[in-house]
């Protein structure tokens, strides 16, 4: 019997790449000029799909493969998944929980350290010469023994809050319900009147069709002109129109975001703000954690071709 044929939405590095052309056929989508044409001649064969978080698998690329079986995602994120394409027709989808928690969290609050003190603009100061001309660094923004909301406080937000514990941080979270493994932290139901008693406020949901723009005008005005947003999860959980409307006018103090709507394209009206700081969606990028995600995708992938139980399904 040959090798089993995957379509691959995106690169991985080699270490994924390699054991995955020698295990598979590989169809590489994201390769294709032409992906109508592509899906047409490769999908009939397609029985599984390997994929990245923010990448997924719509409606289209799943209806093109009438023999699909599976679709492994090499992330947390499963929402740009189509589930409801999925379930009619039995397709089993994996994700890559617990691997990436502790990256993720670490990049969120070295983000709201970065921002809050002025790193990146202070290490500017020093190199443009700035220090000797100008003159001494502007005064930041105190981090420890203030009050931080984390909205979400699910592995990523559990792991956030328990960094910030380490600051002496007032911490209150937000969450469908109290969480027993968080009796240190006030729960807060209602978002709004979490970011109104937080200087931070970290986004940290998983996001799906019931948590878009859960973090609309009211929740970024709550938090205010001195306040600070941190998004770690997905740009959907955001209003980004709100957002850049209420940082262009000052309403926002400042944001730190990891993750943009239709990025990498990012709205140019980001680029021309000095109030919020930029990242490349690289939140679990370490060589540890991208390995250790790479290895799970490809786990659940030979799982599944195997007749095994899948690892960490979502579906
Ligand atoms: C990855 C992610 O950057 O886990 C997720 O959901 O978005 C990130 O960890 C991404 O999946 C890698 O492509």
């Amino acid at each position: 019997m040959g090798k089993v044929e995957l379509l691959q939405m995106g690169p991985y590095p080699d270490w994924d790449q390699n054991p995955l052309d020698e295990a598979f056929v590989m169809h590489r989508y994201f390769e294709a000029a032409d992906k109508a044409a592509f899906l047409a001649e490769v999908g009939p064969r397609v029985r599984g799909i390997a994929t990245r978080g923010e990448l997924g698998a719509n409606a289209t690329v799943i209806a093109a493969c009438p023999n699909l079986e599976v679709i492994s995602v090499y992330g947390v994120g499963f929402d740009a998944v189509d589930l409801s394409a999925c379930r009619p027709r039995g397709i089993r989808v994996t994700n890559t929980p617990d691997v990436l928690t502790k990256d993720v969290a670490d990049l969120g609050v070295a983000m709201m350290l970065a921002q809050s003190r002025g790193i990146i603009g202070a290490e500017t100061w020093v190199r443009d010469g700035s220090w000797a001309s100008k003159g001494l660094y502007p005064l930041k923004r105190r981090v420890w023994g203030r009050r931080v909301g984390v909205l979400g406080l699910g592995r990523i937000g559990y792991e956030v809050a328990r960094r910030l514990a380490g600051f002496d941080m007032d911490i209150a979270y937000s969450d469908v319900a109290p969480r027993d493994y968080a009796a240190d932290w006030t729960f807060v139901a209602d978002p709004v009147a979490l970011a109104e008693r937080s200087d931070f406020l970290f986004v940290t949901l998983a996001a799906s069709a019931d948590t878009r723009h859960i973090v609309g005008r009211k929740v970024i005005e709550a938090l205010g002109p001195e306040g600070m947003l941190i998004n770690i999860s997905r740009a959907s959980n955001i209003d980004e129109e709100a957002l850049l409307a209420a940082l262009e006018s000052g309403a926002l103090g400042s944001a730190a975001l990891d993750v943009f709507e239709g990025e990498p394209k990012l709205n140019p009206r980001f680029l021309a703000l000095d109030n919020v700081m930029l990242q490349p969606h690289h939140a679990s990028g370490t060589v540890e954690t991208r390995k250790a995600m790479g290895k799970l995708m490809r786990d659940n992938l030979t799982a599944h071709f195997a007749g095994q139980p899948l690892l960490t399904p979502v579906l």
